[in-house]
């Protein structure tokens, strides 16, 4: 800004705006410093334009802001990890907050595979699209958790029973996990998976008697036996 006019025993002010980014760590990326860079009168006090890093003179000042943070991270449970085709099974999803900020506009999705039918009993507010689940407007407190979880049917295989949920969204900025970015693998602290292994048992069933050419009148002993080539 240059030609501005300050009345004596006056004041003007400056304003803009600006979008907050992510850290990046380095040492005072917050810190914001203006300075009288032009003056046509002189100045008894200060110099244009000389500050050197610190704003010691009357001429200079800095704003500094400092960015809420809140690590979110997020585990998925499931109440039976080998239940019979066609239970139900309760899937619960936890996210965790190390602070140091209180975590707000937290959403959560979780795409259920066709390993899955009957979705529902679904908790907090969450919405179903298809086979996805949405939570939104979620707050978790610093050093607290909050959990969400919802119903499935357990289909019969072949099927991929590998369930995944993740944070998609939070108003503050989490220092080690991104958001939205899960590429397969849960490899951040705000994604997560759980597994159910249906019980299987491939039942056979032979027959035999103990005479097969008996006499009228005999008695004979018939054997049944079942068997199970399958460890469930
Ligand atoms: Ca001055
Ligand atoms: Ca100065
Ligand atoms: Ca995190
Ligand atoms: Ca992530």
């Amino acid at each position: 800004m240059t030609g501005l006019v300050i009345a004596a025993g006056g004041s003007v002010d400056l304003t803009f705006e600006a979008v907050i980014e992510a850290p990046s760590g380095a040492p005072g990326e917050y810190v914001n410093v203006a300075e009288v860079t032009a003056a046509d009168t002189n100045d008894p006090d200060s110099t244009p334009n000389n500050d050197d890093g610190d704003q010691s003179e009357d001429d200079e000042d800095n704003a500094v802001v400092a960015p809420q943070v809140a690590d979110l991270s997020l585990t998925k449970a499931v109440d039976d990890t080998s239940p019979n085709v066609g239970d139900t099974v309760v899937f619960t999803i936890t996210v965790s907050n190390d602070g140091p900020d209180d975590a707000t506009g937290v959403a959560v999705e979780d795409v259920v595979p066709a390993a899955y039918s009957g979705i529902g009993s679904i908790s907090s507010g969450g919405t179903l699209a298809g086979s996805t689940i949405t939570w939104s407007g979620l707050t978790v407190p610093a050093g607290g958790s909050t959990a969400v979880r919802f119903e499935a049917v357990v289909e019969a295989p072949p099927a991929v029973y590998v369930n995944v949920a993740e944070v998609t969204a939070s108003d503050q900025h989490d220092p080690d996990s991104t958001p939205g970015n899960d590429d397969g693998d849960q490899s951040e602290d705000d994604e997560g998976n759980a597994v159910v292994v249906p019980q299987v048992a491939d039942l056979s069933l032979i027959k035999a008697v103990s005479d097969a050419a008996p006499n009228v009148g005999d008695t004979v002993l018939f054997t049944i036996t079942v068997a199970n080539d399958w460890p469930g």
